[in-house]
């Protein structure tokens, strides 16, 4: 038997590894079924109507969240995050120049709405950079980041962002151990100095400010993926843990040589008393919690080899792991956890936290004919769960109470994660999931060796599942969360009577003030002209001398629906974006001499390429 499952993981490592079978696996022919007159009907929203749900989809590595309409599974906007982003000069506006700092790209992996209540709520979404270790607020109500925050001793948080029933907590464990505020540490030292640091992240909604409660120092293991408890498992959260076998090279291979690894599964509430009691050491100005020193917070339940995801039902009773290199997912009861923790179940200690009895918290081993590489699981609602399985590029439907297999459809191809219709929540609507493919091959005109990754759209109200409509998104897909549309309200334009020290309403009283070698003004667009100075001969030029400092602050005074303009200076390599009611700042040091116009780069009204204007920067001497 252990020869078999030795062997069985050598394939499925073999083929994650090698393109060569995992081609094998995929060549079956396209059979995507989204070509049909009916499914046309189900996917078309007619003109003037609105979908029925929101998607937020992770933009990967482009650090950008995307936004498309279910079930047209039209790609409606682009929220820039983690990078910039000229199309609306994110990352050259004062606010969030300051926001990105000295990161110019980032990599998205999980949005997460906020919740009350383990219903999504509507107003905010959260996402996390894996690769420079931060994590972003979005307002939906402007659908515009509000806040950024870098999370100290943390090398790539992935498992997040999951939020706790009422948007508490966010968890951000770290992917790569390594040593406290990333100092040189000799990789011999791994097992002393390196750390699997997890931090809990708060919102305050009042100062729109995200921070870091605490911290907790973990093994040197890699966390990957975590999902917060509901109803009777509210105050836990679990997440997926690998290379427990704390390899320092050639993870491939050295990472995966124990038959199990562990979810880790903590008391949140309770790590939030440990802290109030001051059992913290700092680190880096952050508060630090030794989970062997104190313990009662925090277990390891043994699963199967190197597991990815691991998702809690809607009703808060289990949490379900899917091992990738075992070809089965494994569903755990959180009673049975909470009992074994009661009575003492302990199998033993890994660097200082206690173990439970892999059967005293398993409740079955769930093995659908064939699958393989289970990575994440999706809800309906109606007790059936929804699996993807990466190798053998299907979604497997499942009952959670029997664990048999109901039915599987093949998408194509390499699903990595699915998205249910308000899957996270405690009530999904079980109408809708979407496999977030992370190969797209021959589904779309070719663009060259790279390929878009493809979303696809499938239909759950049916006795079978049924694909029902595809589109790419580039890149990548790794999370996505669907919404009820008429659980956001974004607001029209910007509030005029919102207080705002810099803001200017009326042409008349615009200026441009001259303090030492700061040059400020105060501006404003509407269509189709810009005013900086309304008591000019020229209105619409900046006179600055080189070497000033220049600070224009604009605000676009044209209340009016979906009248944004922009504000371009020709060769200074700058451009941001003003919403309607809007005021937003640049600041730049005039460092070139010469005359640069400045332009609307947003098309606002029939004279929009009339509506331009000078910065003259006057030489020096
Ligand atoms: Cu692509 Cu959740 Cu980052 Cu799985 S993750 S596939
Ligand atoms: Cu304003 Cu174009």
């Amino acid at each position: 038997m252990k020869k078999l499952i030795a062997a069985i993981s050598g394939l499925v490592l073999g083929a994650l590894a090698s393109t060569v079978i995992f081609a094998d696996f995929n060549d079956n022919k396209n059979t995507n079924q989204a070509g049909t007159a009916t499914n046309a009907q189900k996917v078309y929203v007619p003109f003037g109507q609105k979908d029925e749900y929101y998607l937020f989809a992770s933009g990967g590595h482009s650090g950008q969240m995307f936004i498309y309409g279910v079930p047209s599974m039209r790609h409606i906007r682009t929220i820039p995050v983690f990078s910039h982003d000229s199309a609306t000069g994110y990352g050259w506006d004062k606010h969030s120049k300051k926001m990105l700092g000295k990161y110019t790209w980032g990599d998205l992996h999980h949005p997460a709405l906020s919740e009350k209540g383990g219903e999504y709520d509507g107003k905010y979404l959260f996402a996390t950079d894996v690769g420079n270790n931060r994590a972003a607020v979005m307002d939906l109500k402007t659908f515009t980041v509000k806040d950024i925050l870098e999370v100290p001793n943390t090398g790539g948080p992935h498992c997040a962002a999951f939020v706790t029933q009422n948007t508490e907590y966010m968890f951000l464990p770290t992917r790569f151990a390594i040593p406290f505020g990333h100092k040189f540490a000799s990789l011999d030292d791994f097992k002393t100095k390196y750390k699997g640091v997890m931090s809990a992240v708060t919102f305050d909604e009042k100062k729109q400010k995200l921070s870091v409660a605490y911290q907790v120092a973990l093994p040197p293991w890699s966390f990957d993926l975590s999902d917060a408890g509901k109803k009777i498992s509210k105050d836990w959260a679990v997440m997926t843990t690998y290379n427990t076998e704390e390899a320092t090279t050639e993870m491939e291979i050295n990472a995966s040589q124990k038959d199990r690894d562990y979810i880790v599964l903590f008391n949140w509430k309770e790590l939030e008393k440990m802290i109030a009691d001051g059992k913290f050491d700092m680190v880096n100005g952050m508060k630090m919690l030794d989970p062997s020193k104190h313990k009662g917070a925090i277990y390891l339940v043994p699963t199967a080899k190197s597991p990815h995801g691991v998702d809690v039902t809607p009703d808060g009773t289990r949490f379900i792991a899917s091992g990738k290199l075992a070809p089965a997912m494994t569903v755990f009861s959180f009673e049975k956890a909470f009992r074994a923790i009661k009575d003492k179940k302990f199998a033993g200690e890994q660097e200082g936290i206690p173990v439970l009895d892999y059967d005293s918290v398993m409740e079955r081993e769930v093995n659908p004919e064939n699958a393989l590489g289970p990575l994440h699981t999706q809800f309906d609602g109606n007790g059936f769960a929804y699996t993807t399985m990466f190798i053998s590029s299907e979604i497997v439907k499942w009952n959670i109470k029997t664990g048999e297999t109901v039915d599987r459809v093949p998408v194509q191809y390499s699903p990595g994660h699915a998205s249910a219709a308000e899957g996270d929540t405690v009530s999904p609507d079980g109408k809708y999931i979407i496999a977030l493919n992370k190969i797209a091959k021959d589904t779309y005109l070719s663009v060259g060796p790279s390929h878009p990754e493809s979303m696809q759209l499938i239909d759950l109200s049916g006795k079978k599942m049924e694909i029902i409509q595809s589109a790419p998104v580039d890149p990548e897909p790794h999370y996505a969360q669907m919404i009820k549309a008429d659980k956001i309200k974004p607001i029209v334009v910007y509030d005029k009577d919102e207080k705002r020290p810099d803001s200017v309403w009326n042409q008349k009283d615009t200026s441009i003030t001259r303090k030492g070698n700061v040059v400020e003004v105060h501006g404003v667009a509407l269509r189709s002209k810009f005013i900086f100075d309304g008591k000019a001969a020229r209105k619409d030029v900046i006179n600055v001398k080189e070497g000033d400092k220049v600070v224009i602050h604009l605000t676009n005074i044209d209340l009016d629906q979906d009248i944004t303009h922009g504000f371009g200076i020709n060769s200074y390599d700058l451009n941001m974006e003003v919403q309607p009611g809007q005021t937003q700042t640049i600041e730049f040091t005039a460092n070139k001499a010469g005359t640069y116009p400045l332009y609307c780069t947003n098309f606002c009204s029939a004279l929009h390429q009339e509506m331009n204007g000078y910065l003259l920067v006057e030489p020096k001497g």
